[in-house]
């Protein structure tokens, strides 16, 4: 596959030490993409990544609301919200860009979900899929076109991102093998199916 330097980009999804092995919100194996994702880097001149940012208190941690388990759901005012161990705390070291993480000629760095009342998963929307980040404006200004996602996790916020990256008319392709899953109870088959009926096309590195 041909990669357009001038109007491709590698959109990297949140990777911090807490999404690792070891982190407060660990995906298994989460930290055997880093050598996919250093080769993919490599590839591309244009290279954004994003930043899970959260503060105290934060309506997505289980622990804000009396009595609720990590990895239940609550209504939000704005939907659907599964709860999550505390993770990402604003400037805590499993927040960081993971140490191990050498992309030098990195351009944009996007924080997001650092709004107490609403989480983001998506780099374009917030959670109540109205919100912008300003990502959208961000690649428009730049001429960035088509976006080439990996990183964590597969099946919550690449795939958000990927989904809110079609409806917004970028050409969204996912760099499977570059990303791991959380993997609750059917969150990758139901990530499968969306990709299909949005026609987000699942690819390898190898093919770049
Ligand atoms: C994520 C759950 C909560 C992710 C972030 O990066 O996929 N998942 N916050
Ligand atoms: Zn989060």
């Amino acid at each position: 596959m041909h990669i357009n330097q001038s109007t491709d980009a590698l959109l990297l999804i949140d990777l911090q030490p807490d999404f690792m092995p070891g982190g407060a919100l660990a995906v298994t194996d989460g930290d055997q993409i880093l050598p996919a994702v250093h080769q993919l880097a490599e590839k591309f001149q244009h290279v954004i990544l994003t930043q899970d940012w959260h503060p105290e208190g934060h309506i997505s941690f289980a622990s804000s609301h009396p009595g609720a388990a990590p990895f239940t759901q609550i209504h939000a005012p704005y939907g659907a919200q599964t709860l999550w161990p505390d993770h990402c705390l604003i400037d805590s070291p499993g927040a960081q860009l993971h140490p191990a993480l050498r992309i030098p000629h990195v351009e944009m760095i996007l924080r997001k979900g650092f709004r107490k009342e609403i989480d983001s998963y998506s780099a374009f929307l917030e959670n109540d899929h109205i919100t912008p980040t300003g990502l959208a404006g961000y690649l428009h200004e730049r001429g960035l076109k088509r976006l080439f996602i990996a990183g964590l996790a597969y099946d919550f916020c690449v795939r958000y991102s990927a989904e809110d990256g079609t409806r917004l008319s970028f050409e969204c392709l996912v760099l499977e093998d570059a990303c791991r899953p959380v993997a609750l109870p059917h969150s990758v088959d139901e990530t499968n199916h969306s990709f299909a009926s949005l026609d987000v096309r699942r690819i390898a590195t190898a093919s770049l």
